[in-house]
């Protein structure tokens, strides 16, 4: 029923610039730059790559890392100038590959100009492009910020930040360095479209959106309700994600700048499971975006609602319930899924599907048992219906930061913040803290921040030996890392950028059952095993995919005639195992047969 599109079969990579690959240019030793990804095109070629999704590469303060922009026309000088970027574009067209840049239109930086001229006074022409609002008082004088929303990278605090100059506060959700934009006023409006157009003249081939749905905000600005009642502020999300305007916006954008070039488009939308309110972007005829960022397998570990510094537990099974829901909700109802588990904002996703998986270390069996881990997760991420996308590092089967790194390790504002909020709110609590530091260890963002580990040399090869990274290198890199796993030579075991590269071409082979076929779950109580069946009008596999760290059977269902069993994650041919009964799954294991 699908159409076919070139956006849907893609194969999208996520480069973090800063931990990516610094060349040496760049006016920050131990930062990556441009010239450092450009160098690393045959690699992504190589491995199946169509488009490279860079996170924000314009010139920041860097308050959060880069996601903070003080000037969307320009670069920032640690990762190379406007020519590094052309250059970088000629080259990816010369691989046949495209660039998606980073929008981040929610909010700039407080170091916009259009921000500074905001804050410096009432009469200000740019006043009305941010969110301003005079303070509140108590019946004792104390001054109070507007309402009671808390801010989202520091929970302790509220969205609002205090201005002295005038008098009043102006909205900022992520942090005080990330003022809100007016997106009511239609100058903003136009401005971004400006900015979408500069990039797509440019030779750029899409965006992924930042918080996209965040833009539009209950204008009445109403308290949020008390979810977390030790804090003095609260989540908000329920007036400013999904807002009343937030279709009429995406519409215009898309008939005024969008639908005048070829494009990729995928926005990030936090907080949303309203299933009409996701069709109603994603669907071909409502001509919005191609696709979103759904959280939900994201959010498997926390609790939807409150604070995402928290802990929930969870059963293997609910990747089955996540996932096989959404498979099914695009395929019925005409929309477009995008496939993820790893980002910059995320744990490692073996550290974080896989609870019985040891923590990361350099230990052989650590090593071994995540490798199984991280191409279980290949097979079923390369398998699955829409648009892929591979942050990098999951090519390697990257993991988290050792358990006993220090909180000082830690790089990124939510986490500091996070940090010192539980050292203010449980001081010296020796029990808090230490739940807190395992908190950390398990959803803090920087564990997909370290540095790309490239080779076994000094600093993992991502920076020359004698400079200093911006954060840690992960202590494993003598394990894992990319030279190591291209030149494996094992003709019984792939390695899991080998496993990777099959995967993906595999899927582009069969394009007609694994990116556009149909979907069916094949056991729908089975505790431990996610199996399914992807069929097309020509073809079908089945997929058997073993979350848990114990041996188990599986028993194969009479919906499901197995032909042969043509590849898993155990050896590098095929497995050898009946195609009728019930079969035994190792721990972690997973295995690909083709079906009637
Ligand atoms: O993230 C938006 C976002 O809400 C989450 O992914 C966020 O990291 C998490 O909920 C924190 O609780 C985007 C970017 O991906 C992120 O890096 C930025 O910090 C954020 O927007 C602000 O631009």
């Amino acid at each position: 029923i699908n159409k076919q599109r070139w956006w849907k079969e893609a194969i999208v990579y996520q480069v973090y610039p800063a931990s990516f690959l610094d060349s040496g240019a760049g006016t920050r030793p131990g930062w990556g730059d441009i010239p450092g990804i450009t160098s690393k095109l045959d690699y992504l070629k190589h491995l199946g790559v169509d488009v490279l999704w860079l996170s924000p590469i314009y010139k920041s303060p860097q308050a959060d890392m880069g996601y903070d922009i003080a000037d969307y026309k320009d670069i920032d000088p640690v990762y190379g100038s406007l020519e590094d970027v052309d250059h970088l574009i000629s080259e990816l067209k010369k691989r046949d590959m495209r660039l998606m840049m980073d929008l981040v239109v929610n909010h700039t930086s407080d170091q916009h100009a259009w921000f500074l001229d905001s804050r410096s006074s009432k009469q200000s022409s740019k006043r009305d492009w941010y969110i301003w609002r005079p303070a509140k008082y108590d019946k004792d004088g104390t001054r109070q910020p507007p309402n009671n929303w808390s801010m989202i990278l520091g929970e302790e605090n509220s969205a609002w930040t205090y201005d002295e100059k005038t008098d009043e506060y102006y909205l900022s959700l992520f942090t005080a360095e990330q003022p809100d934009l007016n997106w009511e006023n239609p100058d903003v409006r136009e401005a971004v479209h400006d900015v979408l157009r500069f990039w797509l003249d440019r030779g750029c081939s899409g965006f992924r959106m930042d918080v996209i749905n965040h833009i539009s905000k209950v204008q009445t600005f109403p308290d949020a309700d008390i979810v977390a009642p030790d804090h003095k502020y609260q989540p908000g999300y329920k007036y400013y994600c999904n807002g009343p305007r937030l279709h009429e916006w995406l519409k215009t954008m898309r008939a005024e700048v969008l639908d005048k070039y070829d494009t990729i488009t995928v926005g990030e939308m936090p907080f949303v499971r309203d299933e009409n309110e996701i069709l109603k972007i994603v669907r071909e005829d409502e001509k919005e975006l191609n696709m979103i960022f759904i959280f939900e397998q994201v959010d498997i570990d926390n609790e939807i609602g409150k604070y995402r510094m928290t802990l929930r537990d969870w059963e293997a099974d609910e990747i089955r319930k996540i996932f096989s829901h959404w498979q099914r909700l695009m395929i019925d109802k005409d929309g477009w899924n995008s496939l993820f588990i790893e980002n910059h904002d995320n744990p490692r996703s073996c550290d974080r599907y896989f609870p019985s998986l040891p923590p990361s270390s350099s230990s052989p069996s650590s090593i071994q048992q995540g490798e199984l881990a991280a191409k279980l997760l290949c097979l079923m991420m390369t398998t699955l219906a829409g648009t892929l996308y591979v942050y990098q590092g999951q090519e390697l089967g990257m993991r988290n930061v050792p358990a006993e790194w220090d909180p000082e390790e830690y790089k990124d504002v939510e986490t500091i913040n996070y940090w010192k909020k539980m050292n203010n709110m449980y001081p010296n609590n020796k029990e808090k803290l230490d739940f807190a530091r395992h908190v950390m260890q398990r959803k803090a963002r920087d564990h997909s921040r370290t540095p790309v580990q490239w080779s076994a040399e000094p600093n993992a090869g991502f920076c020359k030996e004698g400079v200093t990274p911006w954060m840690r290198v992960n202590a494993d890199y003598k394990q894992i890392n990319a030279e190591a796993q291209r030149k494996q030579d094992d003709p019984d075991k792939l390695s899991v950028l080998q496993f990777w590269k099959r995967g993906l071409a595999n899927r582009k082979e069969h394009k007609e059952v694994f990116v556009y076929g149909d979907f069916q779950v094949l056991d729908e109580n089975d505790k431990k095993v996610f199996a399914y069946k992807r069929a097309s009008e020509k073809e079908a596999f089945v997929l058997a995919l073993n979350f848990s760290g114990d041996e188990v059977k599986w028993q194969i269902p009479e919906t499901a005639k197995v032909k042969n069993w043509v590849a898993g994650n155990y050896t590098a041919g095929q497995p050898d195992k009946p195609t009728s009964g019930t079969i035994t799954l190792r721990p972690y294991e997973g295995v690909l047969g083709t079906s009637e």
